[in-house]
Order: structure tokens, then sequence, then C-alpha cells
């Protein structure tokens, strides 16, 4: 079955390709291309501090030997299946309130399978704060995707931010990671549409969608982030730092991307960062 992926004409992902369609986008101008890397954070960062890197340059690597997810978590993937990049920006190209580069970036996830013609009913969403479901259904959809943002900052100002984003592609499921709940089922978009999708469109494609993200009021992108957002109106566990849990209703979230929680006693709390799992009930 893996064969299948291979036999892709697109199985490499052209760079010649890219470099035209992207010349001119304030995302993906630069494509540095690794075969193999450790994490493309790592190198972004590293290009990063040598300071003469062009906001919206792209590391794009086919493998990642140790690639990150949040909270010191991993990412894995299959040689030559994934999307793995990390995106470098800088001001000018940074929103006025940081949270907002969360959701950039999940919506621009969202808007490239949209974009790159999801059928059959399936569906691309987000999971608070920065999980890219897909799926028939909302309730069974799987993780396609996920996001790692990190920050720096000098004498209080923005500096710069490596957007990591992985995408499962062309995966088979017997290629996908094991999880332990409550972490949600990995998916990929060979398995939710039965064929192999081109890794190099896919990328033109998101990068696109960062184009038009970025020219977005707050207004317009709280609001679309807010209709993408699955957890909303969901009966939640919330695990937040300190192993604390709280439970109740996802009712909304504020502009700055905190998630709004109602617990059963009817307090609400603001969260800023944590993971979100369903409860059972649900
Ligand atoms: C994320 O973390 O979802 C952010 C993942 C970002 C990965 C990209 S790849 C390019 C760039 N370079 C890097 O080194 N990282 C970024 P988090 O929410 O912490 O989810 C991690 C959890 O997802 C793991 O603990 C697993 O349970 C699960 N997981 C690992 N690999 C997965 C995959 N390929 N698909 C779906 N789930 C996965």
């Amino acid at each position: 079955m893996a064969q299948e992926a291979d036999k892709e004409p697109d199985g490499i992902i052209d760079l010649q390709r890219i470099a035209a369609a992207l010349a001119y986008c304030t995302i993906g101008h630069t494509l540095h291309y690794h075969s193999s890397v450790t994490s493309t954070m790592t190198v972004a960062q590293e290009l990063a501090r040598q300071g003469d890197v062009r906001s919206g340059s792209v590391v794009i690597a086919d493998e990642q030997r140790a690639g990150r997810g949040r909270m010191d978590r991993h990412w894995e993937a299959p040689a030559g299946r994934a999307l793995l990049l990390s995106i470098i920006l800088k001001p000018p190209h940074l929103p006025s309130q940081p949270g907002h580069l969360a959701m950039i970036a999940g919506l621009a996830i969202v808007h490239a399978l949209d974009a790159h013609g999801l059928t059959d009913g399936l569906q691309a969403g987000l999971k608070w704060p920065n999980d890219v479901l897909l799926g028939r259904e909302r309730i069974h959809a799987g993780k396609v995707g996920g996001v790692l943002i990190e920050s720096a900052f000098a004498a209080g100002a923005w500096q710069s931010a490596i957007i990591g984003c992985g995408i499962n592609v062309n995966q088979e499921r017997t290629e996908l990671p094991q999880v332990a709940p409550p972490a949600l089922a990995p998916t990929s978009l060979r398995v939710a549409l039965g064929h192999s999708t081109s890794r190099t469109e896919l990328l033109i494609a998101l990068c696109q969608a960062w184009d038009r993200l970025l020219t977005w009021s707050s207004r317009k992108l709280v609001a679309e982030w807010r209709t993408q957002l699955w957890t909303l109106d969901r009966s939640v566990r919330l695990h937040i730092a300190n192993n604390e849990i709280l439970e109740g209703t996802a009712v909304d979230v504020a502009d700055d991307g905190s998630l709004i929680l109602e617990d059963d006693s009817g307090r609400r709390h603001v969260i800023i960062a944590g993971d979100v799992t369903l409860r059972m009930a649900d």
C-alpha cells in the first residue's frame, strides 16, 4: 500500500514549481529545503538568529529526526509523506496581537485543505488552541495537523516568530503514530480521501492562504477563527498548567485567542493555554 504514494508523480517536493508560484508572495518566496533535519524549528531558529533572513522564508524538510510538538511532546511522520515546515516571520508581518498568529496558522491550514478540494462531505476544522481536524463528522474527526509557535522578544518588543506546521498528507493508516488517549487519533489526507495528494500543491495553497489571512483585519480574523473552531459549544475537559483539570462547556473565545469555559456550577474561566478533550457524555 505504501508504494502507492511513492508512485504519485509529485512524491518529491517540486522546488522549481514552488519558487515560480510563490516568488511574489509574502510567505514562501524563499524556501530552505532539507531532506532530513532534527526539526525544522531548530533550523529556522538558527536562520532567524543570523538576522539577514527575510520575513516569510520557509524551512521545509522531508524528514524530521526529532520533530517537536507543544510542551516537549513529539511530532512523528515518516520521511516524504507529510508537510513539515517552519515559517520565519518578522515585522512588519507579525500581527498586532500575538494570539492572532495561532489563529492565522490554524486557519491557513484549514483554508489550504479546503482549497485543495475536500470531497465527499469531508470537513476540516480547528480544535482549540491549534489542532487541525479532518473528518466526515466532527465528532469522529482525527488530527491531521498541528501548529507550534515559538516567539523571540527583545527589550519587550516582538522580534520574530517561528511557526511550525505539520500536516499529515500521504501517510497510510499504518504509518500514523500510535497515540494514547486522551490525545486525538491521528489521520492523514491519504486515509480520509483514499488517494495521495501533492505536497507541492498543498504547500503552495498553504502559503497563499497565509498571504490572504495576513491582510485581514483583526475583527474578520477572529470571526473566521470562531466559525472554524469545532470546540465551541462542546462539553469539554481542559488540561491546564500544574496538572489542573477544568470541566464544563467551551462557550466562547476572547479576541486574544483565550478559551472561555463555563464550569458545571456556571462560573466562567478564561484560559490562555491548555489541552482540550471532549467529555465522554458528549
Ligand atoms: C502540535 O503539538 O500539534 C504541534 C505539532 C507541530 C509539528 C511541526 S512539524 C514542522 C515543525 N517542526 C517541528 O519540530 N514541529 C513543527 P501538540 O498539540 O503538542 O501535539 C503533539 C501530540 O500529537 C503528540 O503528543 C502525539 O500525541 C500527537 N502526534 C504526534 N505526531 C502526530 C502526527 N503526525 N499526527 C497527529 N498527531 C500526532
